[in-house]
């Protein structure tokens, strides 16, 4: 059984999840009306992930007898002033949820909630993942931003990206 601290933190951690889905879709809908297709293509992609983390934390609160509460998502940012400052707000964003991920894991230790420690961390070995990759593509594309050739191809490089199921649910999903 869940304790009511626990259960709200776990709550406000799967709202976090699908302001991230929302933040990197809304991402994407700037890069398609750039003509940025593969960036455009990325960022989904990333939204997709954030879903299925929402997904884990939903299940994780179900199956522990708590109570899911789908809070109201706040509205992203609609518009980024280049592609760089786009994955600089997604390397910020993804810092915030870690900073989420490991005062959740404080506060399961405070009460004592063992499976909820164990369930983080897969997150957090996620977010040393999610913050990597997000400073990787950042520093990619302000290499290129300035040459349109450049962009094109890295561009190219996004669209490759693919929704892993594995990844985004783990193994026994
Ligand atoms: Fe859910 O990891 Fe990004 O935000």
């Amino acid at each position: 059984m869940l304790k009511a601290r626990v259960e709200e933190a776990l709550n406000q951690q799967l709202n976090e999840e699908l302001f991230s889905a929302y933040l990197y879709q809304a991402m994407s809908a700037d890069f398609q009306r750039k003509n940025l297709p593969g960036f455009a293509s990325w960022m989904s992609i990333q939204a997709q992930e954030e879903m299925a983390h929402a997904r884990k934390f939903y299940k994780f609160i179900l199956d522990r007898g708590g109570k899911v509460q789908l809070k109201a998502i706040a509205q992203p940012q609609a518009e980024w002033s280049s592609p760089s400052a786009a994955f600089a707000a997604g390397l910020t964003h993804e810092r915030h949820i870690s900073e989420c991920i490991h005062n959740l894991y404080a506060v399961s230790e405070e009460e004592r909630d063992y499976p909820t420690r164990v369930f983080l961390h897969w997150f957090i070995e996620e977010q040393v993942e999610e913050e990597a990759t997000s400073e990787e593509w950042g520093e990619k594309v302000k290499r290129v931003e300035n040459d349109p050739s450049g962009l094109f191809a890295v561009d190219k490089e996004a669209a490759t990206r693919t929704f892993d199921l594995v990844l985004a649910f783990g193994p026994a999903a």
